[in-house]
C-alpha cells in the first residue's frame, strides 16, 4: 500500500516529456456514427447534448479533426496501432466472427499508457475481431484486447447490429449458460429459427436494407446466432450497462493512473435508447441515441468528480466516423431528421471521401493544461493519438509500428495552430486497394475512382468520381467546386504527396 502510494506519487510530481505533469488520467471517449453537426457545441440546436457541450465550454473544440476512415474497423485500427488501416488488408469493416487484426504484442495506444504506468481498459464496441481461427465463444477466447495492452474488457465484439449480441468480459462471454451453446455464422443460417426476413411480424423494428438474420430482443441482426440465451443482451439496457462497467473501471482504479477507453454503442444502428430517453429529442430514436450518448458522457464526468479527479485528468470526446441517417433500420430516422444537418457544413456523412465521413467532432477537456472554451483548427488525424497521448504520459520514443502517428499533442492540446501538414482520408474500401483523398493545408484532393457516386440505401455522396477533384475547403467547405482544371500543377502535387504517403513517407 505505502509503495503504490509512494508510487503514484511520484508519477504525478514526475514532469512528463511535453512540459508539464502529466495526466492523472486518460479517458477517451469514442461514440459510433456521431457526426460533427450532432453536438449542441457543433451547432445542432434541436437536439441537446449539454454534457457534451459543458465539455467543449471547459475544453477545446477541434474543428480540423479527423478520424482515418469513414466506417468502424479501419478508423478504430488506426486509433489503435498508429498506423494508417489502408496500409494494411483486413481491416475493413469486420463481421461478428472475425479474428483479432491487431497482432499480439504489437505496440497499442493502450500498450504504451501500461508501458507509461497507466492501468488500462476498454468498455463498449469493440470491432476489431477477437481469437484466431474458427472462434469458440463458449471458451475462453484469445486473443483479444488482453493481448494487445489492456489490463481489463468489457466489449461489444463487433457491431450492435451484428450477432454474437452477447457481452464478453476479459475472455470470456458474460452469463453464458455452457447448457445453452453459442454458434455463430455469418454463411448459411444455423438452424430454422425465425428470421427477419421470414417473420418481419415479430419485430419492434424492421430493417430497411440487410439486417434481416437472427432476431434478438425484437431486432434482427447481420448473422446467424443459436443458443446464449441468458447471455444475450438487451438494446434498450446497453447505455447503462456500458456506462456501469466503465464507472466501476474508474473507481476500481485506486490510486494507479489509469487509461480508459470508453467505446459507446451509440448512435450506431440499431438506435433502441433506453425507455427513459425515447421520445425526448423529437426527432425520432436517432435522436434520442444522442441525447443517451450525452448522458454516458454526464456520468463519466460525474464518476471522475467524485474521485476528485476531474481537473487534473484528460477527456478527449470523439466519434469513429461521420453520420447516417438511414444505416439499415426503419427508425424514422429520415422522416423526422428535418433540418438538422447531421453532417453539419460538410457534405457526404459516413462511407464518404468528402468531409462528412471523416472529418469529426474532437473535444478535449483538461483543466490544468488545457484553456477552458476555445476552438482549434490545427490539423489533427487520431491516427496521432498514440504518438501524442504517449508524449504526453511520458513516452518520448518513436514507435516504429507506428509511423503514421505524429506527436501533435501540441496541437490537441490547442499549444500549437496548424498541427499536421498533411494528412489521408479513407472512404470505402479494404488496404492497399482503397481509394483515398489527401488534405493539406487549405486543400483537398480525391482520387479518382470507379465506385458509385452515392449508396443508394443510405442515401450518401460517396465523393466518388473517374475524374480528379480538387476542393479549396476555406473557400468551399462544402467541396461543391472541382478546381482540379484550373489547377492541374497542384493536382499533380497532391496526386504525389499522396503517393509518396502511400509509399510510407510520413
Ligand atoms: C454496413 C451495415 C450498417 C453498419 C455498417 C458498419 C448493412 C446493410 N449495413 O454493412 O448497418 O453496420 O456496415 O458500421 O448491413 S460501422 O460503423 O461499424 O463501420
Ligand atoms: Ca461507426
Amino acid at each position: 500500500m505505502v509503495i503504490a502510494l509512494l508510487s503514484a506519487c511520484l508519477f504525478l510530481v514526475s514532469p512528463c516529456q511535453t512540459g508539464g505533469a502529466k495526466p492523472r488520467a486518460i479517458i477517451l471517449i469514442y461514440a459510433d456514427d456521431l457526426g460533427y453537426g450532432d453536438l449542441g457545441c457543433y451547432g445542432a440546436t434541436r437536439v441537446k447534448t449539454p454534457n457534451m457541450d459543458r465539455l467543449a465550454q471547459e475544453g477545446l473544440r477541434h474543428t480540423s479533426a479527423y478520424c482515418t476512415s469513414a466506417t468502424c474497423t479501419p478508423s478504430r485500427y488506426a486509433l489503435l496501432t498508429g498506423e494508417y488501416p489502408w496500409r494494411r488488408k483486413g481491416t475493413t469493416v469486420l463481421p461478428g466472427d472475425a479474428n483479432l487484426v491487431i497482432e499480439p504484442g504489437r505496440a497499442t495506444l493502450a500498450s504504451r499508457l501500461r508501458q507509461a504506468g497507466y492501468r488500462t481498459g476498454v468498455v463498449g464496441k469493440w470491432h476489431l475481431g477477437l481469437g484466431k481461427g474458427k472462434v469458440d465463444w463458449n471458451q475462453p477466447i484469445t486473443p483479444g484486447p488482453l493481448d494487445i495492452g489492456f489490463d481489463s474488457c468489457f466489449l461489444l465484439p463487433a457491431t450492435g447490429d451484428r450477432v454474437p449480441c452477447v457481452y464478453v468480459r476479459d475472455r470470456t462471454v458474460e452469463n453464458l449458460d455452457q447448457g445453452d451453446p453459442i454458434r455463430v455464422s455469418y454463411g448459411k443460417p444455423l438452424d430454422d429459427s425465425p428470421t427477419g426476413k421470414s417473420r418481419p411480424d415479430l419485430l419492434k423494428m424492421k430493417p430497411s436494407h440487410g439486417h434481416d438474420m437472427t432476431i434478438v430482443n425484437g431486432v434482427s441482426r447481420i448473422g446467424s446466432m443459436t443458443g446464449g440465451r441468458k447471455a444475450r443482451w438487451v438494446d434498450e439496457e446497453m447505455a447503462d450497462t456500458l456506462t456501469r462497467e466503465a464507472v466501476r473501471f474508474i473507481n476500481q482504479s485506486g490510486d494507479q493512473p489509469f487509461f480508459l477507453y470508453f467505446a459507446l454503442h451509440d448512435i450506431h444502428v440499431p438506435r433502441v435508447p433506453h425507455p427513459r430517453f425515447a421520445g425526448k429529442s423529437g426527432m425520432g430514436p436517432r435522436g434520442d441515441a444522442i441525447v443517451q450518448a450525452d448522458w454516458c458522457v454526464g456520468e463519466i464526468m460525474k464518476a471522475l468528480e467524485s474521485r476528485g479527479l476531474a481537473m487534473d485528468s484528460l477527456v478527449i470526446l470523439s466519434s469513429d466516423n461521420g453520420p447516417v441517417v438511414d444505416d439499415g433500420y426503419q427508425d424514422e430516422a429520415v422522416a423526422k431528421l428535418g433540418d438538422h444537418k447531421p453532417a453539419g457544413p460538410w457534405r457526404g456523412g459516413k462511407y464518404s471521401r468528402f468531409e462528412g465521413g471523416t472529418r469529426i467532432p474532437l473535444v478535449v477537456r483538461w483543466p490544468t493544461r488545457v484553456k477552458p472554451g476555445n476552438q482549434s483548427a490545427a490539423l489533427i488525424s487520431q491516427v496521432d493519438f498514440l504518438a501524442s497521448l504517449s508524449a504526453l504520459a511520458g513516452l518520448a520514443d518513436p514507435v516504429s509500428s507506428a509511423s503514421d502517428s505524429q506527436d501533435q499533442h501540441a496541437a490537441l492540446l490547442g499549444n500549437a495552430p496548424s498541427g499536421r501538414s498533411s494528412l489521408v482520408i479513407q472512404g470505402l474500401g479494404d488496404g492497399p486497394a482503397s481509394k483515398l483523398a489527401v488534405r493539406k493545408g487549405d486543400w483537398k484532393y480525391i482520387e479518382p475512382g470507379n465506385g458509385p457516386k452515392k449508396n443508394q440505401a443510405t442515401n450518401t455522396e460517396l465523393g466518388n468520381d473517374r475524374a480528379p477533384q480538387l476542393f479549396n475547403l476555406v473557400q468551399d467547405p462544402g467541396e461543391t467546386t472541382n478546381l482540379a482544371h484550373q489547377e492541374t500543377i497542384r493536382v499533380r502535387e497532391m496526386a504525389d504527396l499522396l503517393e509518396k504517403i502511400r509509399m510510407g513517407a510520413p
